[in-house]
């Protein structure tokens, strides 16, 4: 270690900047991983005695209540006869994407590696094969790197505790020591026996059993037997929820928000959003709610534009196969990948704080790069930047784009005829591009539209990406900002779209602007995903910048709203 580095405590191994920034090096630049869920709950895949299993298929043990006894059966049915490692892994990579992190173990406990510890893993079963030991030695021809997936909850081992409500076992002589070991035991025979290992991606880390000092002890025994391994926040007990960093005090080199892109990232720290194709981790037979490939490109530019990584899950069949419509969209990420990838690996989050109307940018050192997300823009606002401009251009093409810089900043105008599918536009930029502030600027029809996403919250409320509002608002005194800017005078209709399941109703709020304000009461809308606008008055507000905030001025339950979007429309 050189001498006078400053060291930084990763959990209890001391390690200056510089080591941890070789360790994450890979992890940084690869930018999009495949996630994979695959056990023996592939083979109920969604349904149990006749019966649809509602929720995540990995999740149906619980679900459906299935007491072990009648859960072990399933070992002797499984024989992924279609498992072909190379075809998984020639798949991930052709997507464009860089690791891969399967399931060794999920909370249904059975091991997917032929483990020497107990019988309740593939060894034992009709499948004479080591599926891990196959995709490593896929993932080493093609370049990718493996990682494992391993769940601290286990609802199969006697020693794990606590005991679920529909497991009758006898708890009397579980013992939570001799389950660490015996997890310790299994880690040890995966960070030995298949080479390198990118992450060990825990999970299951949120009952009274965990603690810090077990996840430390754990996070330091993983790094003790493999030094250069990534270990996410899941080994202990400092994930925000699925917010996905709440402390560095804990264990834990990355955050993991699930199912959900933070609004304005992560700052300051790394971190992955794992995400569904569809709505379930494991394979369902009756979940064919897809993502379009569209969303699923934006996705992954909007991890990178806030300098995230985006995990993407597959769930394969009992028989070894990815589902045809997640090797659909796989395939077209990797067609957008292929002529887009120099926006995406090794790049950094963008210089606007915050997400814009049009879609996305990423950076790199002397060019910035646009991901367009609206079809329908014709020219793309860069409020606030502060840059020399030398030229823009389509990515892959040396064609100029016509740009100029304005009071606001810069736009850029785009070409009549681009690629369907989020065009990437470079721009060549002298030394470092800097945002002084990002205001959101009026339309060019004078409207002013302010979507949760490029709020400000004070307070503990926070943008949650699958509704596109802002939610867990269940203090009073949160506070939603945006600043703005009007470059015309008028006289405006103004709404709110929100939504508020029944026995939240009724909160009033109000919505401030320049000096005026406007106040409405929430009504019930049915749930906290059913939005509707409700219509505000009007108001007149002259040109200039304005601060606009939402607050709520009574609670009587036990949260405000779900809050999507406020609008302003210049009357006619
Ligand atoms: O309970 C698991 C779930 O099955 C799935 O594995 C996700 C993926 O991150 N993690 C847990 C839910 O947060």
């Amino acid at each position: 270690m050189a001498a006078g580095s400053p060291k930084i405590q990763t959990s209890g191994i001391p390690e200056t900047k510089a080591q941890k920034d070789r360790r994450m090096k890979w992890f940084r630049e690869a930018r999009f991983g495949m996630f994979i869920h695959w056990g023996l709950y592939s083979i109920p895949a969604g349904y149990w005695k006749g019966k649809t299993v509602p929720g995540a298929a990995e999740w149906l043990q619980y679900t459906a209540q299935v007491p072990p006894a009648e859960y072990e059966p399933l070992r002797e049915q499984f024989n992924p006869v279609k498992f072909d490692a190379r075809k998984w892994v020639r798949i991930a990579k052709a997507a464009g994407m860089k690791y891969i992190v399967i399931t060794s173990k999920h909370h249904e406990g059975f091991g997917m590696w032929p483990s020497k510890q107990g019988d309740w893993n593939i060894g034992h079963t009709a499948f004479k094969r080591d599926p891990l030991k196959e995709l490593a030695d896929a993932c080493k021809k093609e370049g990718l790197r493996l990682c494992f997936y391993h769940s601290i909850m286990d609802w199969h081992h006697p020693d794990y505790l606590p005991r679920k409500p529909w497991d009758r076992r006898d708890a009397s002589t579980a013992n939570m020591d001799r389950y660490v070991a015996y997890m310790k035991a299994q880690l040890k025979e995966l960070l030995t026996n298949y080479g390198p290992i990118g992450i060990l991606w825990f999970d299951g880390e949120w009952e009274n059993t965990w603690n810090h000092e077990r996840g430390q002890d754990l996070y330091n025994y993983v790094r003790s037997l493999q030094p250069n391994i990534i270990v996410n926040n899941r080994v202990d007990v400092g994930r925000g929820g699925m917010g996905g960093m709440s402390d560095a005090q804990f264990a834990g080199d990355y955050g993991t928000p699930e199912q959900e892109i933070p609004a304005n990232g992560l700052p300051g720290v790394d971190w992955e959003s794992c995400m569904t194709m569809n709505d379930t981790w494991g394979f369902s037979a009756h979940d064919q709610n897809w993502k379009s490939a569209t969303t699923l490109i934006q996705n992954l530019v909007d991890c990178a534009s806030k300098g995230g990584n985006y995990l993407l899950n597959v769930g394969p069949t009992s028989l070894g196969e990815i589902p045809q419509p997640s090797i659909d969209r796989l395939r077209d990420v990797g067609t957008w990948l292929s002529k887009n990838g120099e926006a995406i690996y090794s790049s950094h989050a963008g210089p606007f704080p915050r997400p814009l109307p049009w879609g996305r940018v990423t950076q790199k050192p002397g060019k910035l790069y646009l991901a367009v997300f609206d079809p329908q823009a014709k020219e793309l606002e860069l409020p606030g930047l502060q840059a020399e401009i030398r030229r823009v251009s389509p990515l892959g093409s040396r064609e100029a784009l016509k740009f100029e810089r304005t009071a606001d900043g810069f736009v850029v105008h785009l070409p009549e005829t681009r690629p369907s599918t989020v065009p990437v536009y470079v721009v060549d930029v002298v030394g470092t591009p800097v945002v002084t502030t990002q205001p959101v600027l009026q339309a060019k029809d004078g409207s002013l539209r302010l979507p949760a996403e490029q709020a400000e919250v004070t307070g503990s409320a926070h943008y949650e990406s699958d509704k596109k509002a802002i939610g867990f608002w269940t203090h009073a005194g949160d506070v939603v900002n945006w600043n703005v800017r009007l470059r015309r005078p008028g006289t405006f209709q103004a709404t709110v779209e929100l939504a508020c399941e029944s026995a939240s109703a009724g909160s009033t709020f109000e919505v401030s602007i320049g000096g005026r304000t406007l106040v409405g009461t929430v009504p019930d809308t049915g749930s906290w995903f059913k939005f509707v606008k409700v219509p505000l008055g009007t108001v007149e507000l002259p040109a200039g910048d304005h601060a606009v905030q939402v607050k709520a001025t009574n609670m009587p339950h036990g949260a405000v709203m779900n809050l999507r979007s406020v609008t302003f429309l210049p009357r006619s």
